[in-house]
């Protein structure tokens, strides 16, 4: 086929209903590059003969030389099945764990997603990830099972063990679709009797639970992957062949004469052919048969790898080429590598890219298809409900689903990503081969300027030479194009662009996006519902910029089809297609919803997989650079959907990424694209975090603690108190009940530490989102809003306080969730502050599960209490955010407050404007309440009058501390630190789990490396069919830096390990513990680092924090110079 034409697609793009947004997805070196080029060839883009070699959409030098994809690229290609002409919008996603956010990217533009599974390994990690991820942004998936050339050439299974290893992978697979499934099912069932409970009223008494209702009624046969549902292919993408059992159908149907509806139901699955009866029949296994798939399809292939590559029988293989029809070039026969031979004949009798893109368009949805189930998702934000957006904004669904390209309807256009691209690559900077005309033109042109700079001093000359040579010669462009390059040269020379020009990858839902259109860009903020109230009926973004929160206009300066490594300038693209969009930098910064219409609410944001937990602190090699640096690291941020660059109140710029790998093409791309300076990066730099937990029982050594440790913790304090640190304002008592008043001594909290129990924790963190939106309502509960939150939303919340509830059972724990105060830090981290002050009543956290109830009317002091709420709260928030170890944010701590008291005097600080009577008759006056009470909190010290101050020292000095609320801020943060450090502390650590694939013999080698690197083995099992290992094990992120080259190295490429970040993990060892005993003095040294795990984290810590780090550089000098006799 030859190359398309660019009109072809523009004509394309127009029928929405022949087009297939797509992307590939799976774990990495699947094949999903490899399999892209056997599409690209197909349209005579790249040479068939290079297809799977080339890997043309690893556009990148990095991605060549690492082999593995780093950003998803998109292709447009064209393909005619049966009468029908189609355009596949094509994405190439990376399967590296690193770059899942570029998967997400991709997901969110497509309709469907072609599943690549290698044969051999089967479904891995990341496998799984992308069919969840497919399955979050309802887009239907189809699979390719590739690299079935493994099994024949590698594993040397026969075609029988071939056909029941098939038969797994799919099984495997459709384990985990049907495990999404039954939990969707489940939620649906769920949410739908809530809301026929609330409907109804109440539910009748009688009625029995049944579990499997909603299951049963759900079809989900669709769902499955299964060859006779047409959505399987299986394939070689390497040797370029690939099948689905449609195609052996049709042959085997004109070759046998059985009906080709008959062989769709029976190539694959449990029947054989019955040669004498001349019937298919069922049970080949039972009666020991060959089933069909395995004679009519995998015995040819099999034979065909025998004869060409095995054997290399030369006779055989002319009878096969013969029997198949194909032609083989004389060149490709005499290869001395067979398998060029295989492919030239495979990739004519079975061509993948057939194989797969007919299956493309007949299995996947076209952009009309959209359902209004996904339509609404992408709708409605966080925990708002669809129905609840304004009427103008519901009306835009209808766009969505007609995905018209009407004049008259809004143009709505989500981008998911900003890529950078060479300025010099962009199709108005390329030259395009010029018309012969054009040549001549130029060549006439060229001469006389060519005479005319002969003519001219020698310098001229040079710098004609220079320039002629630095243009790239372009292949096959007719002569006398240099000359034009020469022009295009100077002209870009007299104006000095940017060297990256940042293009939108996006997709058009609906209209019609012109160049130069100007359009609305919608922030993650915007509310359509504010905007409507504020702007003008039939404001169109060609309006000047209106003054709308998280609403800016901008114009579509060039509009582009994205081919691969090249792109191509368009006039217009209507509805359904992906496109991209140029001159967005200034308005976009990562991804945005663009519209027409303001009453379009930004997209739902995209799910990433990946957290991002590598963080490095960079500077310039040299200082005077630093501009070029803080510039670079902002066009990073916006050309990576993940990365993130931020400067540290330290005044670090660091930039935060998802993996090792990760963080090396982000420096990569500072260093040759965007910052163009030497720049030196910090070791990373490793989260930890702060935590307490239950008294040990036993010490570092094995030995019974009991009371001793008791004993350590009070002589502990009575060392602070000789140090000066217990002052008269702080005390501490033996059960960790830490007391703290304010300098002016009129406020006094009295707070205690309590870990909590690891489930806890580990709820809280996976519910952060769902704290972080309960916190939102709670803020407007509080400014006397009401937000509408979904039925799901509550529904979350309720389950999360359940839960919670359930966790938090015995004696201790009584009560404690209505008790809850607020999370930490930054309000929604893993830290609970618990009010356990006696008396005193403020609406729970959970007021929003219970609106409209009252809560009980509290004393006049509690009303007190409650004007500094807002103190105690920011003081918890900002212990928890970095604790006493190493600065680091705490977690799985609960503080409870068990005193409180606010001498009135304070609390009439803050009401100076209001005189209250509530104040006189408090329970704690001490000091005389009528004089204060006049005063403002900064003239304080003067209108009491020095007569007063003589009487009452201890209020006029309290002026001096400024106002009470920051003070209570202050001691409440320090009575958490003491609180925290009068309980046993630990550090928590990062953990990955990694899952290695390595065979038997390497697998020593693999242990000895987790082994050194503190990782645990979880389980370890081999995969069925294969000599292959899977181990399963956790590995401290702290000692990650390296593993997957280790591994790598030392078992000579056979194990790669991928490493997910997974959970925190307290380090058992105390940082705080030193011998006490002579043994351990002799055992661990005086200072017990040497094997001290956490105290060597801690000090690393500290020590690149700039704090104080307790350490003997050189110990005992003396006593080592003698040890050494032979000095
Ligand atoms: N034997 C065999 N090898 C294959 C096949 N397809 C791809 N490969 C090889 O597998 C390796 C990975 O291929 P890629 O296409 O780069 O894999 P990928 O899924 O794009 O990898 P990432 O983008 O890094 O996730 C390459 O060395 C390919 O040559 C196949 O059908 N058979
Ligand atoms: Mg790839």
């Amino acid at each position: 086929m030859g190359h398309t034409s660019l009109d072809k697609i523009i004509a394309l793009q127009r029928n929405p209903a022949n087009i297939r947004n797509l992307c590939i997805l799976a774990h990495v070196d699947h094949g999903k590059t490899t399999l892209a080029d056997c599409l690209v060839a197909s349209n005579g883009i790249i040479s068939g003969r290079l297809a799977g070699k080339l890997r043309y959409l690893d556009s990148r030098e990095d991605e060549q030389i690492r082999g593995i994809t780093m950003k998803s690229s998109a292709i447009s290609l064209h393909y005619r099945n049966g009468d029908q002409e189609y355009l596949l919008n094509l994405i190439d996603s990376p399967g590296h764990v690193d770059f899942s956010s570029e998967v997400s990217t991709a997901v969110r533009l497509c309709d469907g997603a072609i599943v690549v599974v290698d044969a051999v390994e089967g479904v891995c990690p990341q496998t799984q990830v992308v069919l969840r991820q497919a399955w979050l942004e309802n887009i239907r998936p189809v699979l390719v099972i590739n690299k079935i050339d493994r099994l024949i050439m590698e594993l040397k299974l026969t075609s029988q063990e071939a056909y029941t290893h098939l038969q797994k992978i799919l099984e495997q697979v459709n384990a985990v679709t049907g495990t999404l499934f039954t939990s969707k099912v489940l939620e649906e069932r769920a949410e739908k009797e809530k809301i026929e409970e609330r409907e109804s009223g109440t539910l009748s008494g009688d009625q029995v639970y049944d579990w499997s209702a909603g299951l049963e009624e759900a079809d989900d046969s669709h769902l499955y992957f299964s060859p006779d549902q047409g959505n399987v292919v299986f394939a070689s993408a390497i040797d370029g062949w690939g099948f689905s059992i449609q195609q052996f159908a049709h042959i085997y149907s004109q070759r046998m004469g059985i009906k080709t509806e008959v062989l769709l139901k029976t190539l694959w699955g449990d029947f054989y052919l019955n040669a004498k009866a001349k019937k298919i029949m069922k049970g080949a296994q039972a009666k020991g048969k060959k089933p069909l798939f395995v004679q009519l399809v995998l015995d040819n292939i099999w034979s065909l790898y025998d004869a060409v590559v095995t054997r290399r029988d030369k006779e055989k293989v002319e009878k096969v080429v013969t029997s198949l029809g194909v032609k083989v070039m004389a060149r490709d026969s005499r290869h001395s590598d067979p398998k060029v031979l295989l492919s030239a004949i495979c990739s004519q009798w079975l061509p993948v890219s057939q194989a797969v893109l007919s299956m493309v368009c007949e299995k996947l949805p076209s952009p009309l298809d959209m359902t209004a189930e996904r339509v609404e998702k992408l709708m409605s934000v966080g925990a708002r409900r669809f129905d609840t957006l304004p009427q103008q904004t519901q009306e835009l669904k209808r766009a969505f689903l007609q995905c018209s390209s009407s004049e008259n309807v809004p143009v709505i256009i989500f981008v998911s990503k900003m890529f950078a691209v060479d300025t010099k690559a962009l199709p108005q900077n390329r030259q395009r081969p010029l018309t012969q005309e054009e040549i001549a033109q130029r060549r006439e042109l060229a001469k006389q300027r060519h005479a005319d700079r002969m003519a001219a001093d020698q310098r001229a000359a040079e710098n004609h030479k220079e320039l002629t040579h630095s243009g790239t010669p372009q292949e096959g462009q007719p002569a006398g194009v240099s000359t034009a390059q020469m022009e295009s040269l100077t002209l870009k020379d007299s104006k000095p662009a940017e060297e990256e020009t940042f293009i939108a990858f996006a997709r058009v839902y609906s209209g019609v996006v012109k160049k130069g259109q100007r359009v609305f860009v919608l922030g993650p903020k915007y509310d359509p519902a504010q905007a409507l109230n504020m702007l003008p009926e039939k404001y169109s973004a060609s309006d000047c910029v209106p003054e709308v929160p998280h609403l800016s206009c901008c114009s579509m300066e060039s509009i582009y089809l994205l081919m691969g490594r090249e792109l191509e300038e368009l006039e217009e693209v209507p509805a359904g297609n992906v496109l991209g969009v140029g001159g967005l930098e200034e308005y976009v910064l990562k991804s945005a919803t663009l519209s027409t219409s303001p009453a379009c609410p930004p997209f739902t944001p995209l799910n990433f997989e990946a957290t991002a937990i590598v963080r490095v602190a960079i500077e310039p090699k040299h200082p005077s650079e630093m501009p070029k640096l803080v510039r670079g690291m902002r066009l990073l941020n916006q050309a990576d959907p993940c990365a993130e660059v931020l400067i540290q109140e330290t005044g670090e710029h660091v930039l935060v990424t998802a993996g090792e790998v990760h963080l090396q093409r982000c420096l990569d791309d500072l260093r040759d694209r965007f910052a163009k300076i030497e720049i030196s990066a910090s070791k990373p730099i490793i989260p930890f975090r702060e935590t307490v937990i239950r008294p040990p029982k036993v010490d570092m050594v094995n030995e019974e603690l009991g009371k001793q440790h008791k004993v350590a913790i009070i002589h502990q304090m009575k060392e602070e108190a000789s140090q000066g640190r217990s002052s008269d304002t702080l005390h501490v008592d033996p059960s960790g009940l830490v007391t703290l008043t304010t300098p002016n001594r009129l406020a006094t909290v009295s707070v205690r530490a309590i870990p909590l129990p690891q489930e806890v924790t580990r709820l809280l963190e996976i519910s952060s989102e769902l704290i972080r939106t309960l916190e939102q309502v709670n803020m407007s509960l509080r400014e006397g809003k009401n937000l509408d939150i979904s039925l799901s939303t509550v529904e979350a919340i309720t389950e999360l306080k359940g839960q919670l509830e359930s966790l938090l059972q015995g004696r201790k724990w009584r009560n404690t969730v209505e008790r809850i105060w607020a999370f930490g830090p930054r309000r929604y981290g893993p830290n609970i502050l618990l009010n356990s002050v006696e008396g005193y009543q403020r609406p729970s956290v959970w007021q929003c599960l219970s609106r409209g109830d009252k809560v009980g009317e509290a004393g006049a002091q509690a009303t007190v209490l409650r004007d500094f709420d807002n103190s105690i709260v920011s003081g918890f928030q900002l212990a928890t955010l970095s604790g006493p170890m190493c600065e680091e944010p705490l977690m799985g701590v609960c503080f409870s407050i068990e005193r409180w008291d606010i001498q009135s005097s304070a609390a009439s600080q803050k009401q100076d404007s209001m005189e209250k009577d509530s104040i006189s008759n408090e329970a704690v006056v001490e000091i005389k309440v009528e004089g204060s009470s006049e005063t403002t909190p900064q003239a304080g010290g003067i209108a009491s009058g020095p007569s007063q101050a003589r009487r009452r020292p201890d209020v006029s000095s309290a002026d001096c501390y400024g106002p009470v609320s920051g003070q209570l801020i202050a001691a409440m943060k320090e009575a958490c630190r003491h609180a925290f450090q009068a309980q046993p502390q630990r550090l928590m650590a990062a953990m990955y789990t990694c899952e290695i694939m390595a065979t038997a013999e390497v697998l020593g080698r693999v242990y000895g490396v987790l082994g050194k690197r503190e990782g645990r083995v979880l389980h370890e099992e081999m995969k069925e069919g294969t000599d292959m290992f899977i181990i399963k094990a956790v590995l401290p992120v702290a000692e990650s830096f390296g593993f997957a080259d280790e591994i790598r190295k030392r078992t000579s490429g056979l194990a790669s390990p991928q490493l997910v970040f997974s959970h925190w993990e307290v380090i058992s060892s105390d940082p705080y513990w030193v011998p006490t005993t002579e043994e351990e003095y002799l055992h661990f040294g005086e200072k017990a680092d040497s094997a001290n795990q956490a105290l060597k984290y801690m000090n690393a810590v500290r020590r690149r924090k700039g704090l104080y780090v307790e350490e003997k550089i050189v110990e005992h000098a003396e006593k080592q110079r003698t040890l050494s006799k032979n000095k």
